[in-house]
Protein backbone atom coordinates (compact mmCIF):
# COMPACT_ATOMS: atom_id res chain seq x y z
CA UNK A 1 0.00 0.00 0.00
CA UNK A 2 2.81 2.43 0.95
CA UNK A 3 4.64 1.53 -2.25
CA UNK A 4 1.58 2.36 -4.36
CA UNK A 5 1.17 5.67 -2.50
CA UNK A 6 4.81 6.64 -3.05
CA UNK A 7 4.57 5.71 -6.76
CA UNK A 8 1.42 7.82 -7.13
CA UNK A 9 3.15 10.64 -5.22
CA UNK A 10 6.14 10.50 -7.58
CA UNK A 11 3.88 10.56 -10.63
CA UNK A 12 1.97 13.57 -9.25
CA UNK A 13 5.25 15.44 -8.64
CA UNK A 14 6.45 14.67 -12.20
CA UNK A 15 3.12 15.88 -13.66
CA UNK A 16 3.32 19.09 -11.59
CA UNK A 17 6.89 19.75 -12.79
CA UNK A 18 5.83 19.20 -16.43
CA UNK A 19 2.84 21.56 -16.01
CA UNK A 20 5.19 24.11 -14.41
CA UNK A 21 7.59 23.88 -17.37
CA UNK A 22 4.75 24.26 -19.90
CA UNK A 23 3.39 27.31 -18.06
CA UNK A 24 6.82 28.98 -17.80
CA UNK A 25 7.46 28.39 -21.53
CA UNK A 26 4.10 29.91 -22.39
CA UNK A 27 4.95 32.99 -20.32
CA UNK A 28 8.27 33.45 -22.13
CA UNK A 29 6.57 33.14 -25.54
CA UNK A 30 3.93 35.71 -24.59
CA UNK A 31 6.64 38.14 -23.52
CA UNK A 32 8.57 37.83 -26.78
CA UNK A 33 5.32 38.32 -28.76
CA UNK A 34 4.71 41.55 -26.83
CA UNK A 35 8.24 42.74 -27.54
CA UNK A 36 7.73 42.19 -31.27
CA UNK A 37 4.78 44.60 -31.20
CA UNK A 38 6.92 47.36 -29.72
CA UNK A 39 9.12 48.41 -32.62
CA UNK A 40 11.56 51.11 -31.68
CA UNK A 41 11.80 53.81 -34.30
CA UNK A 42 13.67 57.03 -34.90
CA UNK A 43 10.55 58.82 -36.08
CA UNK A 44 6.99 57.98 -35.07
CA UNK A 45 3.64 58.86 -36.54
CA UNK A 46 1.61 59.33 -33.39
CA UNK A 47 -2.12 58.78 -32.93
CA UNK A 48 -4.77 61.08 -34.42
CA UNK A 49 -2.53 62.67 -37.06
CA UNK A 50 -5.00 61.57 -39.75
CA UNK A 51 -6.93 64.72 -38.89
CA UNK A 52 -5.42 68.18 -39.43
CA UNK A 53 -3.97 69.96 -36.42
CA UNK A 54 -0.71 68.13 -35.77
CA UNK A 55 1.12 70.51 -38.15
CA UNK A 56 0.24 73.44 -35.87
CA UNK A 57 2.22 71.91 -33.01
CA UNK A 58 4.81 70.19 -35.24
CA UNK A 59 3.79 66.68 -34.15
CA UNK A 60 2.72 64.89 -37.36
CA UNK A 61 6.04 63.06 -37.53
CA UNK A 62 8.02 63.08 -34.28
CA UNK A 63 10.56 64.53 -34.70
CA UNK A 64 9.58 66.28 -37.93
CA UNK A 65 13.24 67.08 -38.65
CA UNK A 66 16.01 64.56 -38.04
CA UNK A 67 19.72 65.09 -38.67
CA UNK A 68 21.84 62.00 -39.36
CA UNK A 69 25.29 61.14 -40.69
CA UNK A 70 25.43 59.76 -44.21
CA UNK A 71 25.25 55.97 -44.38
CA UNK A 72 22.91 55.79 -41.37
CA UNK A 73 19.43 54.32 -41.24
CA UNK A 74 16.20 55.99 -40.26
CA UNK A 75 13.20 53.97 -39.11
CA UNK A 76 9.67 55.32 -39.11
CA UNK A 77 6.97 53.62 -37.05
CA UNK A 78 3.28 54.16 -37.58
CA UNK A 79 1.82 54.26 -34.07
CA UNK A 80 -1.54 55.50 -35.30
CA UNK A 81 -4.61 53.37 -36.02
CA UNK A 82 -4.81 54.82 -39.56
CA UNK A 83 -2.66 54.26 -42.65
CA UNK A 84 0.19 56.69 -43.31
CA UNK A 85 3.11 56.90 -45.69
CA UNK A 86 6.65 58.23 -45.88
CA UNK A 87 6.97 59.61 -49.41
CA UNK A 88 9.80 61.79 -50.71
CA UNK A 89 9.04 65.31 -51.90
CA UNK A 90 6.01 67.43 -51.21
CA UNK A 91 2.30 66.73 -51.56
CA UNK A 92 1.51 67.03 -55.27
CA UNK A 93 5.25 67.05 -56.10
CA UNK A 94 6.70 63.66 -55.10
CA UNK A 95 10.39 63.28 -55.98
CA UNK A 96 10.19 59.48 -56.32
CA UNK A 97 13.35 58.95 -54.27
CA UNK A 98 11.52 56.81 -51.74
CA UNK A 99 7.99 55.77 -50.87
CA UNK A 100 6.90 53.47 -48.08
CA UNK A 101 3.46 52.92 -49.59
CA UNK A 102 0.55 52.70 -47.17
CA UNK A 103 1.89 51.70 -43.77
CA UNK A 104 -0.44 49.66 -41.59
CA UNK A 105 -0.82 50.51 -37.91
CA UNK A 106 2.40 49.52 -36.08
CA UNK A 107 4.23 48.84 -39.34
CA UNK A 108 7.73 50.27 -39.65
CA UNK A 109 9.74 51.50 -42.63
CA UNK A 110 13.54 51.77 -42.68
CA UNK A 111 15.72 53.62 -45.14
CA UNK A 112 19.47 54.08 -45.43
CA UNK A 113 20.63 57.54 -46.48
CA UNK A 114 23.98 57.51 -48.28
CA UNK A 115 23.77 60.88 -50.05
CA UNK A 116 24.29 64.14 -48.20
CA UNK A 117 21.40 66.57 -48.50
CA UNK A 118 18.00 67.59 -47.26
CA UNK A 119 15.21 65.14 -48.00
CA UNK A 120 11.66 66.40 -47.62
CA UNK A 121 8.89 63.88 -47.27
CA UNK A 122 5.16 63.81 -46.67
CA UNK A 123 2.18 61.50 -46.24
CA UNK A 124 0.24 60.77 -49.43
CA UNK A 125 -2.99 60.40 -47.43
CA UNK A 126 -2.69 63.49 -45.23
CA UNK A 127 -1.19 66.55 -46.98
CA UNK A 128 -0.52 68.35 -43.67
CA UNK A 129 1.96 65.65 -42.57
CA UNK A 130 5.46 66.79 -43.53
CA UNK A 131 8.96 65.92 -42.41
CA UNK A 132 12.59 66.32 -43.28
CA UNK A 133 15.70 64.13 -43.09
CA UNK A 134 18.92 66.12 -43.15
CA UNK A 135 21.95 63.98 -44.04
CA UNK A 136 25.37 65.42 -43.21
CU1 LIG B 1 -0.82 60.17 -42.92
Amino acid sequence: MLKILSIIGTIVVIILVIIGLILSNTTVETNSEEQKLVVKGDIIMPTKVSRPGCEEIDRCYIPSVIVIDSGKQVTWVNQDSAFHSVTSGFYGEPTELFDSGHMDPFESYTLTFDDVGTFDYFCTLHPWMKGQVIVE
